[in-house]
């Protein structure tokens, strides 16, 4: 049997994309309350169209989300229904402390989540808390700048120190930030990086990353101390980064990207800048701000376990080259001739998966957890809401199939999988509704139109005889 025993089988969202009730009990506004859908949504979420509160012609699909704030019971009961074992959910900061500044927090955004993790429990699933999936205070980013103030590290410190203690015993598993790569790509979405004309971008996409970084370090360690139980994550956009030919200048380029990306898990589990991110840090006249307490901070809370996304690998070609430029989980690739690709240009690639988990478990010798994969697809639903989707079970049978063989015949140790959006919910990337990934379909379109009624689609008894099973029965 390829599965361990307790394998953790379930699915995964984050608050801004699936909750609504933006303005409910409290809640603060968020930088990810901000990103409209439509053509404007890219330059937000990269810093360089100023966006900092709703502005009229534009839709935020955040607002409503799937309205899983007042929903989520139906919905808990639904992948319980399916077998969860776990359920990955994020905290939405601005519901706790609703400006970020705050001394005290939000008693009904505290006991929104108590409740939540309860329910969660009721239906048989151990909750895997996102402490940052993106969001950040509004207020943080116009009275400090965004991550790249130190003195957001303080702020961070007193939410999750907020979180362990009310939490203590409901919630074990822990990641503290989503994709913390991400503010390289998307510094808006990431890290609340607003730039101003002329700035030095790259400086300040690093310089709130080694804040984070160190904020991270601090929440592993306040974890641990309140709770020796917590289980306390990294969370990283993975994917290999493969050369697009033997020429050595593309397997140079291929090395370098996997540094860059790699740069922020080798600090989270290592404990250290590693040499390669010290010289280029140099070259370029980069200072992060490093304190002596940091790097104490981060050599002596190190991670306990790797978790990541996996969507597809990525290309890399020798700068100047002339290739097809492929999508993909917000990174441009080069297009890799071998690989199929999805509705949404991002490739498609199985054994890219197992490589991606070899390459991660070399690299750290960690126990893994993957936290999203799936299909973003157009779905048609009939008139009852049923989706024959048997697209996305193909994709991810594929894909379970290759973490099988990592685990079976790699020898690799993983804590659990969790598909990104059992149920359909707003795509972080484009704002769409359109781009599904559900067992569930829910009837919303892109422009905020629908019912939001909820119904199982063919990949729902999938799923959940893959989890009856422990992943044996794939078919
Ligand atoms: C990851 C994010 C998720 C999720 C997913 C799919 O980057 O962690 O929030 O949305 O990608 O991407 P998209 O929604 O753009 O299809």
């Amino acid at each position: 049997m390829p599965f361990p025993e307790g394998f953790l089988w379930g699915g995964a969202t984050a608050a801004n994309q699936c909750e609504g009730g933006y303005n409910e009990d409290g809640r603060g506004l968020a930088n990810v309350d901000v990103m409209p859908h439509g053509a404007d949504r890219e330059a937000v979420g990269c810093g360089t169209r100023k966006m900092l509160d709703f502005e009229p012609g534009y839709y935020y699909p955040a607002q409503t989300g799937i309205d899983m704030y007042h929903r989520y019971k139906e919905d808990l009961a639904l992948f319980g229904e399916m077998g969860f074992k776990t359920y990955r959910l994020s905290i939405a900061w601005t519901r706790i402390f609703p400006n970020g500044d705050e001394e005290e927090p939000n008693e009904k955004g505290l006991q929104f989540y108590e409740d939540l993790f309860r329910e969660c429990r009721k239906n048989g699933m151990e909750p895997l808390v996102t402490i940052t999936h993106f969001d950040l205070p509004i207020h943080l980013i116009k009275e400090y700048g965004g991550w790249r103030n130190r003195r957001l590290i303080d702020f961070y410190k007193k939410l999750v120190t907020v979180l362990f203690t009310r939490y203590k015993g409901l919630v074990k598993y822990w990641l503290t930030f989503n994709e913390i790569n991400m503010i390289l790509h998307m510094p808006f979405m990431g890290a609340g990086l607003v730039f101003e004309e002329g700035e030095n971008q790259t400086q300040a996409k690093y310089v709130a990353a080694h804040n984070e970084l160190v904020a991270s370090a601090w929440a592993t360690k306040i974890g641990h101390e309140i709770d020796p139980e917590n289980k306390i994550g990294c969370m990283l956009a993975a994917g290999a980064f493969y050369p697009y030919s033997c020429n050595p200048k593309d397997v140079r380029e291929a090395q370098l990207r996997a540094q860059e990306n790699y740069f922020f898990v080798d600090v989270q589990s290592r404990g250290y800048y590693p040499t390669y991110a010290l010289k280029m840090l140099e070259r370029e006249g980069i200072d992060v701000g490093m304190t002596e307490e940091d790097e104490k901070i981060l050599a002596e809370n190190t991670v306990d376990f790797i978790s990541f996304s996996y969507y597809n690998t990525r290309t890399a070609a020798a700068p100047d080259t002339d290739t097809d430029a492929a999508s993909g989980n917000a990174f441009a690739s080069a297009k890799n001739p071998y690989l199929t690709y999805t509705d949404w240009g991002w490739p498609v690639d199985p054994l890219g998966f197992r490589i991606t988990i070899n390459e991660i478990y070399d690299r750290y010798q960690k126990p893994l957890f993957v936290v999203e994969n799936g299909l973003g697809a157009k779905d048609e639903p009939d008139e009852n809401g049923y989706v024959e989707d048997d697209y996305r079970i193909d994709y991810l049978r594929k894909h379970i199939e290759q973490m099988k063989a990592a685990i079976e015949e790699d020898g690799v140790p993983m804590l659990g999988y969790t598909t990104w959006g059992p149920i359909d919910l707003v795509s972080a990337g484009t704002g769409e509704m359109s781009k599904r990934y559900g067992f569930i379909y829910v009837d919303r379109d892109d422009a905020g139109n629908g019912t939001l009624k909820r119904s199982k689609k063919k990949s729902f008894d999938w799923y959940k005889k893959v989890i009856a099973t422990n992943g044996e029965d794939l078919a």
